[in-house]
């Protein structure tokens, strides 16, 4: 194995890499019928642990514009229980703080203005930072002042000169998405006012791991976060982690870390960071067993997939996720075992899977189709989709989920 690169949140030399899932297509690079001809990028995705700081970490830096500007197609808009997950955040902190007229409220991956909306319905001022460019575009046509750029310190000088220090910070599913981590916080660190709070959002690297999602793991997500990772990382650029909330519903298990310039450490989070020392997440043992379940879930999915065809059942994937892009690719899914997948985002429609090049048609293809079963791959909003298909469950179709063991629900 070649010399491995220096942590990307501390620098430290000694990273521990604990599992590979080969080379892997960009998960939201989906592509068109015609393009099929052409060359398809694959690039390593190796995971990695850092002993000084506790971030895990892939080793591959696929440049950001290849995979957040060029044909990026995630909306987050396309997510009924995303979508009320954001609204309950934002009228919470408008009370809380007090937010009005006078407050300024910064997003950074502010998509298509989902969550700013909310804050721009109760007075608030808002300005939005997206660098993809029909997310930007989407927003600002929906009234939410957006820039399309990437966010660093040098945006953060600017946006802070010209809008004035923030009052809130919300970073959701963003500070995963970073190669320059320092830059990213430093950033943060510039922008917001004496008094601010950073609301910062990511899947929480303990639920990866013990519900063994590595799907969750693309080249989009450059670092994973446990409580450790964030309070080294923000303490660096005297920030502080001050506390935190668990939504075990959200993206397979989400935190949300409340970040300020002030200290003012909580019960909660001191407890978070005591627990993971207890159960050992911040130590490479932790993660050292994980490769070997991975390559379990890979071969229970396998045979189960296998055995339902052969007993000549037909099956189509529901959501044409960035997850599912590595589900189906590491796991070795393709036309010979799933025929579609269904995805409510109108962009996919007509486009095929990175690297299974499995065709990507409207929800309704369910009922037209009938199939005997779906597997689920945005399994983290399985009750969502669940619940709203319950005129094919009335038709006999079943379910799959994949992780944490695959099984046919319902
Ligand atoms: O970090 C990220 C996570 C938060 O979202 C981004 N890098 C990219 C994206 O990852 P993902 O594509 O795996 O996320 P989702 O939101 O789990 O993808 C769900 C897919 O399923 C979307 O394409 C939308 C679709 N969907 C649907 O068709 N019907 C979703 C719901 C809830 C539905 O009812």
């Amino acid at each position: 194995m070649p010399e491995l690169p220096p942590c990307r949140s501390c620098g430290a030399s000694e990273l521990h890499l604990f599992l590979s899932l080969g080379d892997v297509p960009l998960a939201d690079n989906l592509l068109r019928p015609e393009a099929l001809q052409e060359p398809e990028p694959r690039f390593p995705l190796d995971v990695a642990f850092c002993p000084r700081c506790c971030l895990v970490q892939i080793l591959e830096e696929v440049p950001p514009q290849q995979l957040f500007v060029d044909n990026y197609l995630y909306f987050s808009s396309f997510s009924d229980h995303l979508l009320d997950h954001s609204r309950r955040h934002a009228e919470r902190l408008v009370e809380d703080r007090g937010l009005g007229p006078d407050s300024l409220v910064v997003e950074l991956a502010s998509n298509d203005g989902y969550l700013l909306r909310n804050f721009r319905n109760r007075g608030v001022r808002v300005l939005g930072v997206d660098p993809a460019p029909a997310q930007a575009q989407a927003a600002n046509d929906a009234g939410i002042p957006t820039v399309a750029e990437f966010f660093g310190t040098d945006l953060a000088k600017r946006l802070r000169d010209e809008h004035g220090p923030a009052d809130v910070v919300i970073a959701n599913n963003v500070m995963a998405h970073v190669p320059e981590l320092n830059d990213f916080v430093g950033g943060i660190a510039a922008l917001v006012a004496d008094d601010a709070l950073v609301t910062v959002e990511n899947p929480y690297v303990r639920d990866l791991i013990i519900h063994g999602e590595f799907d969750t793991i693309y080249h989009e997500h450059f670092s994973y976060y446990s409580c450790t990772s964030v309070d080294t990382l923000v303490r660096r650029h005297g920030l502080y982690l001050n506390d935190v909330e668990y939504f075990p519903d959200l993206h397979g298990g989400t935190l949300r870390w409340h970040i300020a310039a002030r200290e003012d450490v909580t019960p909660r989070a001191s407890g978070y960071l005591e627990d993971e020392r207890a159960i050992g997440l911040t130590t490479p043992a932790y993660y050292d067993d994980f490769s070997r379940r991975v390559g379990g879930i890979r071969t229970e999915l396998l045979d189960l997939l296998r055995g339902l065809r052969r007993d000549g059942a037909r099956i189509a994937a529901y959501g044409a996720a960035a997850k599912g892009t590595t589900m189906l690719n590491y796991v070795g899914i393709d036309g010979d075992l799933v025929d579609f997948v269904v995805d409510r985002n109108t962009h996919k429609h007509g486009l095929l899977m990175p690297g299974v090049h499995l065709p990507v048609r409207p929800v309704e293809a369910l009922l037209e189709e009938q199939p005997d079963f779906v597997l689920i791959l945005a399994w983290n909003f399985a009750n969502e989709i669940v619940r709203q298909q319950q005129a094919y469950v009335e038709r006999g179709g079943r379910f799959i989920l994949p992780v944490p063991h695959p099984r046919v629900i319902g």
